[in-house]
Order: C-alpha cells, then sequence, then structure tokens
C-alpha cells in the first residue's frame, strides 16, 4: 500500500464521519491473501453449508491463538482458531490506515469472520450491525463500532458485492422500520422477494479489489448482492471498538454532542439489535 497522504486520510476520515463507510486501497500484501485464501478455502471446503445462514453465505468464526490460550474463545462451539488471526487483526499497515485517518482507542474483538457467498449464492438482506442502540453511544455522531473487512476475491456487483445506504448510521428511512434483527432466526427465514433484499434508491455499490480494507460504521445499513458467478466470493470481517466512552476524538472539532455532556447521568442498559430514541438523535439536536 501506499501510504496515505494526510489530504487523503482526512477525506477518508470525513467520508466514514458523513457516509459511514471509507475503503483504503491496497492494505493487505499478496502473501497474506494468499494464506488466507488456502486458509478460508480449507475451512469451507471441509465444512457442510448450513442453511441457517444461507444469506450471509458461511458465518465461521475464527479465534485468535491469543485467545484460544486464554481459554475465553467466541463461539467455542465450533472450536475454530488460528494464529492467522493473530497476524490479521494486528497486521501494521491496516493500523497505519487506522491512525493516519485519526481512529483512536481502536480494540480488536480478536476473531476473524469467514463470510463466504458460494458461487450462485443469494443476495444478503438490508440490515445493521450495532447492538448497542439503547446506549445514548448510539446516537453519538463518530462511530464507536466498526467493523473492517478484506474481501479475498475482486467485487462486483455480479459476484456480490457490498451495497450500503450513505448516511443511515445516523438517520432514520422508512426501511429501518421493517427491518427485523439483523441475521437472527426472523430474517434468516424470509424469502428474497421481500422488501428485506429490494433495490433501494439511495444504494450505492461498493465494488472493491482484493485485499483493500473496507471501514463500516456498525450502524449504516448495508447488503450485498447475490453471487451470480461461478466462484465463491469470500470475505474476511473483524470486529473492533473504538473511541471508548465517553471518550471524544482528539480531532472533533464541531460542538460536543449533548449525550457527552450528560455522560454521568446514564447507568447501564440491555443490549439492542433495534434502533430506538437514539438514531438520529444527534442530528435532530442539529
Ligand atoms: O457479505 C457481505 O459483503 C457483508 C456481510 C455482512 O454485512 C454481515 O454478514 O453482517
Ligand atoms: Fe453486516
Amino acid at each position: 500500500m501506499s501510504k496515505l497522504s494526510p489530504v487523503e486520510a482526512l477525506v477518508k476520515r470525513e467520508q466514514l464521519v458523513r457516509d459511514g463507510f471509507c475503503i483504503i486501497p491496497g492494505v493487505l500484501d499478496d502473501s497474506m491473501l494468499e494464506r488466507w485464501i488456502e486458509y478460508s478455502d480449507s475451512v469451507l471446503d471441509a465444512t457442510p453449508h448450513n442453511p441457517d445462514t444461507k444469506y450471509q453465505g458461511s458465518d465461521f468464526h475464527i479465534n485468535s491463538r491469543r485467545r484460544y490460550l486464554r481459554g475465553d474463545m467466541h463461539r467455542p462451539d465450533l472450536g475454530l482458531w488460528s494464529p492467522l488471526v493473530d497476524e490479521l487483526v494486528d497486521l501494521p499497515a491496516a493500523d497505519e490506515a487506522c491512525e493516519a485517518i485519526g481512529i483512536e482507542g481502536k480494540e480488536s474483538d480478536d476473531t476473524v469472520l469467514i463470510l463466504s457467498k458460494p458461487a450462485q449464492g443469494p443476495a444478503l438482506y438490508w440490515h445493521q450491525d450495532f447492538m448497542e442502540w439503547d446506549h445514548p453511544k448510539a446516537s453519538l455522531p463518530w462511530p464507536t463500532r466498526i467493523f473492517l473487512s478484506y474481501y479475498l476475491v475482486d467485487t462486483t456487483v455480479e459476484n456480490g458485492c457490498l451495497r450500503a445506504i450513505p448516511g443511515t448510521h445516523l438517520k432514520r428511512i422508512p426501511l429501518h422500520d421493517i427491518l427485523p434483527a439483523a441475521h437472527g432466526p426472523e430474517i434468516q427465514a424470509l424469502d428474497t422477494s421481500h422488501p428485506v433484499f429490494a433495490d433501494h434508491p439511495d444504494a450505492i455499490d461498493l465494488p472493491v479489489k482484493a485485499g483493500d480494507l473496507v471501514i463500516n460504521d456498525a450502524r449504516l445499513l448495508h447488503a450485498a448482492h447475490a453471487n451470480r458467478s461461478n466462484q465463491r466470493r469470500t470475505l474476511l470481517l473483524q470486529w473492533h471498538s473504538i473511541f471508548p466512552w465517553p471518550g471524544v476524538p482528539s480531532w472533533w472539532a464541531r460542538p460536543l454532542p449533548e449525550v457527552i455532556q450528560r455522560a454521568s447521568e446514564f447507568g447501564s442498559y440491555e443490549m439492542s439489535r433495534i434502533p430506538g430514541k437514539y438514531l438520529g438523535a444527534e442530528r435532530a439536536a442539529g
């Protein structure tokens, strides 16, 4: 990767904050890409297709070696771990890119999800992946939870590239009101004729090259096209928490969000996948 210039980095940061995503080209080097293609192919080839996750394709959670040694594996039922995960989540080129665009306090979940659309696999429904909608952080104008993605093949509309509706991490649209919780049994049971699979006038396609780093705000509405090619389309996805509550990005120059000023008033809360009063609250407050 050629390093981002300060101006390019600023443009990426502004895009992440405004639109809810940005793409940094050429972060994963060829050798890492090849090792992950080999590893993910071996996992995918060895495991029967799971119809419960047919729209994501596959949903394998691979733990880092660190997590395995600590004995706190995520999805221990799957029993999957690899030192490749440690290498990927610690990748210096990705850390550099995240630092350059001003991401602070980044903490990885230390897992990699292998989400692989098989050849001729169906589209992925519209959804967002944020899990803390009842916490005031859900209204913040900067992201607190992001997913970093690398696609292992070049993606296009034809083979199932990512799609997004820019700005929906901060703004409610009618689609929010018809979406069941992401990845739960209700949405998995829907047919592809359901509106959660429909095209949307504000949707944009995000085709990328293999090894580009895609950074998404967890709150953003996104989906993926069907894979109409004869080759699997594999994605490696890592979750990170950033800007720990109630911290403020060092570069934040706009007025402080009201919820930050009142942070001490907020107590405990339940996890929730359903956007409530906090979606768009800061925008509404101006
Ligand atoms: O398949 C993709 O491109 C996106 C996957 C995704 O957003 C998810 O599984 O939550
Ligand atoms: Fe997602």
